[in-house]
Order: structure tokens, then C-alpha cells, then sequence
């Protein structure tokens, strides 16, 4: 198939676009490079030494002899995304590119505005240019389990029957996001849904949970392919943080109780139902929703088997519990339905599997990159300006005096 991959320098994009091209899909990358420029924002950095993408093509280029096409830009730019999608003609466009981090939508006005204009006008843009020049390509986009939130009902996968003053119907499952990202993700699946109904368009939206892990068979086969692990407080997912600060001998930062439960799965299973996706494309009309996640855990239990399995590994383990900076139950009923993509043949990997190999290994051997002062929550969704902004704007004013 040609694949479209949207935010394909990303951490889940680029090793879904190395996957695909590894099954000898024809791929093809569009990315703005926004996400590297929010790690210079926030005074951040990954803690695996990621290369610029046109040197991870070469070296995948020059390793498998397979070309991924290159298309730079951003997608809120309707007239880049409709040239781009004319001249690649995908079969199916999986799309990534959005600001996907929670605490960055909430760090102040200016942020929450970027966070939804970013995500929303991009993927208006690209159902008006698959409307218009593509309308048989297949839509999978990237939504999040988050978009239900956590109701004291079973999370269906996406539609939920209803019966009510005697009459029955199937209905989209209830949203109650908890961010101003969470939110913008809904935004989308509403646009989405809106466009399959009245244009015919196809379109999988598939609602993942949190991704950990780096490791993918194609981003292992070379240290230039290495693919992102983001342990700071904004863009840091917990898990990834948790095995971090173990590898440095810092407490791990559990927020409030810890019963926050959430679904979660390795990003080797991420590339895998990306790919089931596109190879088993929704009808013409079709808005389907899939719950792409594989266990569910409560942060306290992750803490506690990262703090039990490197305290295996001789690292002494410390856990910690911070007032919780967001605005999220700390305890909480969770039982979400994910039968969707097992049906479809996902063969899920387990964190008791992953946790080693994929994560505090990785995070000892780069240890030395850790900023430990990155851990500290900075971003509190109760306050309209956060201590991150007052940061993030002396190192912007910083970078600009540098240009000039
Ligand atoms: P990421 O920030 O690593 O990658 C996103 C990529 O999109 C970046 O390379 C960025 O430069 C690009 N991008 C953003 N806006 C763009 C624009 N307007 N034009 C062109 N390129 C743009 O994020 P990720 O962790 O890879 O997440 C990818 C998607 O998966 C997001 O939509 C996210 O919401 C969703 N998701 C991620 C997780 C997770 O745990 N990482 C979990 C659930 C859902
Ligand atoms: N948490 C801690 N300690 C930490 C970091 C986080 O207790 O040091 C808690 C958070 O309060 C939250 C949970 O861990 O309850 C998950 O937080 P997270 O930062 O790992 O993930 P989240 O903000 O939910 O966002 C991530 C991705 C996002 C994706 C989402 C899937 O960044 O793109 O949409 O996971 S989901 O959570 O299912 O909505």
C-alpha cells in the first residue's frame, strides 16, 4: 500500500513509518519538525540521542535500499498538506501530527490555543484534501482513550446502545476529556465522524492509550534509527519517566494516591495495529473507533513493579507521592472493552515482557543524559500561568537574543 505517514519524525510515527516500510509498504513522511522545536521551548531533550531525520532516511536508505519519501511542512497549511496529498497519492494516511502532550495544553492561554488550532485545523485540512483529491484513501487517525475519560461505567469501543424512554439507539460513547489536548482529540472525532457521514469518507479513529517503550525491530538496527524517550514533565508519559528516575536513583513521582488507572501498551504493539488498521480499511462511510491499548495499571502499580523489578536489577528504589498537579480522579472504577484489534490479529506484548529490555535498560544506558531537574511537575491545571511558562519564555528570549 502507499502510506501517508503524518508526524512521521514523532516517536510512535517514526517507528510506524520504519514498520510499514519494513513490510514493503511505500511510505512517505510528512512532518514540520514542531515537536524538536518545543524541546528547545521547554528547554528539554530526549534521553536517547535522536538524529535528524534526513540522516535516519539516509541510514534506512542505506540499509535496506528502501526510499521513504520526505514531504516538510505543517498541516495546518491546507495548501502544503493538498499538494503533498496530490502528489503521493496515499492509499491510506495515518496521522500522527498532532501536540499530543497533556501538561503543554494547560501550561496558559497561548498554549491551549496552539494545542487545539494545531490539532483541529490540521485534521480539517487533511478530510477536505482526502475529500477532495483522495476520497477513497483510508483516514486512521490517532485519537486517545483519554477522550472518555474515566466514567463509572465499562468504556465500550467507541458506540455505546442506549435505551431510553423506550426507544433504543447506538450512540457515540460519552466524552469527558480531562485537558485541553484530551479535548481537542474529541474536537476531532466529531469532525471526523461528521465527514464519513456526509462526504462517504473512511476513517478509523483509533483511541490508544499510553505508549511506552523505544524499542521496534527496525528502529534496533541501527544506533542512527534510535527513536525518541521522552522523560520530562510535559511530554514524559509516566511510565518512561518512572524507569528514568530509577535509573538515576530518584524517587519516582506518583502523583497523589495513585489509583489513576489508564490502558497502556509497548510501542511495538502500537506499529502492529497501525498496520492491522490500514491493511483492513474501514467501508466508504465507515467511522470506526477502536481502543488500541493491551493492560490497564494504576500509576501506584506501575510504580511498584518498576521499584520491585530494578530493586531485582540492584537499583535502589524510592517512590514518592507529590500532590497531584492535574485535575484527574485519584481513584477510580476503569474496565475498558479493547477487543477490536485482537479480533483483527494483534498479538499483544506485556510489560512484564517489555519492562526490561525496552525500557530501564534503555534508560541505563543513557543515563547520563538525565536533566533530573526536568521530573519536577511544573504545569498545574488549577493556575492560568504556570511556573513552565515563566521558564519556557526566558529560554525563548534567551534563543532569540542568541539570533539576533
Ligand atoms: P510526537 O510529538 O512525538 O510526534 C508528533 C509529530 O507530529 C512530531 O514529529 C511533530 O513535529 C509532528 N507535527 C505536529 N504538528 C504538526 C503539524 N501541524 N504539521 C506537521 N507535523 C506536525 O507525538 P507521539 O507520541 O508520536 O504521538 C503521535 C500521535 O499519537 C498524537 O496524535 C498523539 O495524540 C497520539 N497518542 C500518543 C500517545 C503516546 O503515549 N505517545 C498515546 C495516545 C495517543
Ligand atoms: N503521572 C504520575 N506521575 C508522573 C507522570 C504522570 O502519576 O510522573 C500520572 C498522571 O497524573 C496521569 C497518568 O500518570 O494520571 C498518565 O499520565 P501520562 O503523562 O503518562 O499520560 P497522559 O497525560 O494521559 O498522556 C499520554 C500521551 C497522550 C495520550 C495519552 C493516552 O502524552 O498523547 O493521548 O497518554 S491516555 O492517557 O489514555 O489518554
Amino acid at each position: 500500500m502507499k502510506v501517508a505517514v503524518l508526524g512521521g519524525d514523532g516517536y510512535c510515527g517514526w517507528a510506524t513509518a520504519l514498520h510499514l516500510a519494513a513490510r514493503g509498504h511505500s511510505v512517505a513522511i510528512i512532518d514540520n519538525f514542531v515537536r524538536r522545536q518545543l524541546d528547545f521551548e521547554l528547554g528539554a531533550q530526549t534521553l536517547t540521542p535522536i538524529r535528524t531525520l534526513s540522516e535516519r532516511l539516509n541510514v534506512w536508505q542505506q540499509l535496506t535500499g528502501q526510499t521513504i519519501e520526505l514531504f516538510v511542512g505543517d498541516i495546518t497549511d491546507y495548501d502544503f498538506l493538498s499538494s503533498t496529498i496530490k502528489s503521493f497519492e496515499p492509499e491510506a494516511v495515518v496521522h500522527f501530527a498532532e501536540q499530543r502532550s497533556a501538561p503543554y495544553s494547560m501550561i496558559d492561554y497561548k498554549h491551549a490555543v496552539y494545542t487545539q488550532t494545531n490539532n483541529v485545523v490540521g485534521t480539517l485540512n487533511l478530510l477536505f484534501a482526502i475529500r477532495e483529491l483522495q476520497p477513497d484513501c483510508h483516514i486512521v487517525k490517532l485519537g486517545t482513550m483519554g477522550e472518555y475519560g474515566t466514567p463509572n461505567i465499562d468504556i465500550e469501543e467507541g458506540f455505546i446502545t442506549i435505551e431510553h424512554n423506550g426507544r433504543t439507539d447506538t450512540l457515540p460513547f460519552p466524552k469527558q476529556p480531562g485537558s485541553f489536548y484530551h479535548l481537542s482529540k474529541v474536537h476531532d472525532s466529531h469532525n471526523i465522524m461528521f465527514t464519513c457521514k456526509i462526504w462517504g469518507l473512511r476513517a478509523t479513529d483509533l483511541n490508544q492509550g499510553v505508549v511506552y517503550g523505544t524499542v521496534t525491530d527496525e528502529v534496533s538496527m541501527d544506533e542512527a534509527l534510535i527513536n525518541r524517550f521522552d522523560y520530562d514533565e510535559v511530554f514524559g508519559t509516566v511510565l518512561n519517566r518512572f524507569c528514568a528516575q530509577a535509573a538515576i536513583g530518584m524517587p519516582l513521582t506518583v502523583y497523589g494516591r495513585g489509583g489513576q488507572t489508564r490502558g497502556f501498551l509497548d510501542i511495538r504493539d502500537t506499529v502492529r495495529c497501525i498496520e492491522l488498521a490500514c491493511l483492513h480499511p474501514a467501508k466508504a462511510g465507515e467511522f470506526r473507533v477502536f481502543n488500541q491499548f493491551t493492560e490497564q495499571f494504576s500509576v501506584l502499580e506501575l510504580a511498584e513493579t518498576v521499584k520491585s523489578v530494578a530493586g531485582e536489577m540492584g537499583l535502589k528504589v524510592e517512590i514518592d507521592h507529590l500532590p497531584d498537579p492535574r485535575v484527574e480522579a485519584e481513584s477510580h472504577y476503569f474496565n475498558a472493552k479493547h477487543s477490536k484489534l485482537r479480533e483483527l490479529g494483534l498479538e499483544p506484548h506485556t510489560l512484564s515482557g517489555s519492562l526490561v529490555d525496552s525500557l530501564i535498560n534503555i534508560a541505563l544506558r543513557y543515563r547520563d543524559r538525565i536533566d533530573p531537574s526536568l521530573f519536577a511537575p511544573r504545569v498545574n491545571w488549577r493556575q492560568a500561568r504556570n511556573e513552565r511558562n515563566i521558564r519556557a519564555v526566558t529560554k525563548e528570549q534567551v534563543l532569540i537574543k542568541a539570533a539576533v
